[in-house]
């Protein structure tokens, strides 16, 4: 009987709706090939949904994921509605309910693709950025007051627990031991930031000398940011916070050529709950809908999902395709210098996996 896995899609807004099907091309293409079976169900779950209902998913919509063994999401956000209600609606209860404290965002200076900073860009740019996916500054806790008046005022707490610090940096430094380079950076900003930070900072010192192998080395995040532009040949594998993983994993992409082919995975690396993944750009309203997304983000967050699913040989065909396809100059969407479309890139990436 052939394997098989149980993927809830969501494609959620904008150009989610266009990349996630090329995703699904693509999928479908390994399944066929590496003889595995893929029973996908469909969620309309949007922006839209909460203009409907108030909300952007169900009630229950948490448990009728909980059925799956990963979740394939496109983007959330949509003019109209306020951003933290399409992420607190959707995306941050997944992450949290299936603790998926783990945001792997691989950056990869792909060949044939040109960098903005090209002429002064080094051309071994592999890093991975690993975020802490369920705490810190994306926190719940806070208040606004006397909204409207001389005497307003808002708090946000951030909130970093040592449980919470200590897992991601394990998983971190067990990643780091994986890779040639083994070599770690840890983003603070213990300089500004009293409390968390300096915590940050001592449970990081703490791991890392049960890991005497990796070379670590620890950057504020405003100078790592410059380093990221300036030297990213530097990095190997970076550990940061929620925002500050958030950010980096943007940045990163963008210096390699394009957030439009930067993949990302929301891990329970326990495997007791669904795992999501899900392109690291969002749903871009002012592409939406014209056919020009690029959908190798959502096309190599696949591959990803494969790999957790224990599809190795499916993940790595899917990402050779994409490799091959940059490489020998075939379709390429606006954001990489060509005139593709959407679907001609997907179309192109599932006949050479298919292959
Ligand atoms: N593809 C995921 C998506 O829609 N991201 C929008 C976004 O703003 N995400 C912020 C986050 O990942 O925390």
């Amino acid at each position: 009987m052939a394997r098989k896995h149980r993927i809830a899609v969501i494609p959620g807004d904008g150009i989610g709706k266009e990349t996630t099907p090329e995703g699904l091309r693509v999928l479908d293409a390994a399944a066929r090939r590496f003889g595995f079976e893929l029973e996908l169900t469909h969620y309309g779950w949007s922006c839209e949904t909460y203009a409907q209902t108030g909300k952007m998913m169900p009630d229950d919509g948490l448990e009728q994921l909980r059925a799956h063994d990963s979740v394939f999401l496109g983007a959330v956000g949509w003019p109209g509605v306020p951003d933290n209600v399409s992420l607190w609606g959707l995306l941050i209860p997944m992450r949290r309910d299936f603790d998926q404290y783990i945001s792997l965002r691989p950056c990869r200076l792909m060949p044939g693709v040109r960098s903005p900073l090209a002429d002064r860009m080094p051309e071994d740019i592999d890093f991975v950025v690993v975020r802490e996916n369920t705490e810190g500054e994306y926190s719940s806790s806070g208040g606004r007051m006397f909204r409207g008046t001389e005497r307003e005022f808002v708090t946000q707490e951030s909130v970093f627990t040592r449980q919470g610090c200590d897992r991601v940096m394990k998983y971190a430094f067990e990643l780091a031991m994986k890779r040639p380079r083994k070599k770690l950076t840890s983003a603070t900003k213990s300089n500004g930031i009293t409390f968390t930070m300096p915590f940050w900072d001592e449970r990081f010192a703490e791991m890392a000398k049960g890991y005497p192998d990796i070379k670590t080395d620890q950057f504020h995040v405003d100078i790592l940011c410059a380093h990221f532009v300036q030297h990213p040949d530097w990095f190997d594998v970076v550990v940061a916070s929620n925002l500050f993983g958030d950010i980096l994993s943007d940045l990163g992409p963008a210096v390699a050529g394009s957030i439009g082919i930067a993949p990302s995975a929301n891990i329970n690396p326990e495997r007791n709950h669904p795992s999501m993944f899900e392109p690291v750009h969002g749903s871009a309203p002012d592409i939406a809908g014209k056919g020009i997304a690029n959908p190798i983000a959502q096309i190599w967050s696949g591959a990803l999902m494969l790999e957790h699913l224990g599809e190795a040989e499916a993940a790595a065909a899917v990402t050779q395709a994409i490799e091959s396809l940059l490489a020998e100059g075939g379709p390429r969407t606006r954001d990489l210098g060509g005139n593709a479309g959407t679907v001609d890139v997907g179309k192109a990436l599932a006949e050479v996996v298919a292959r």
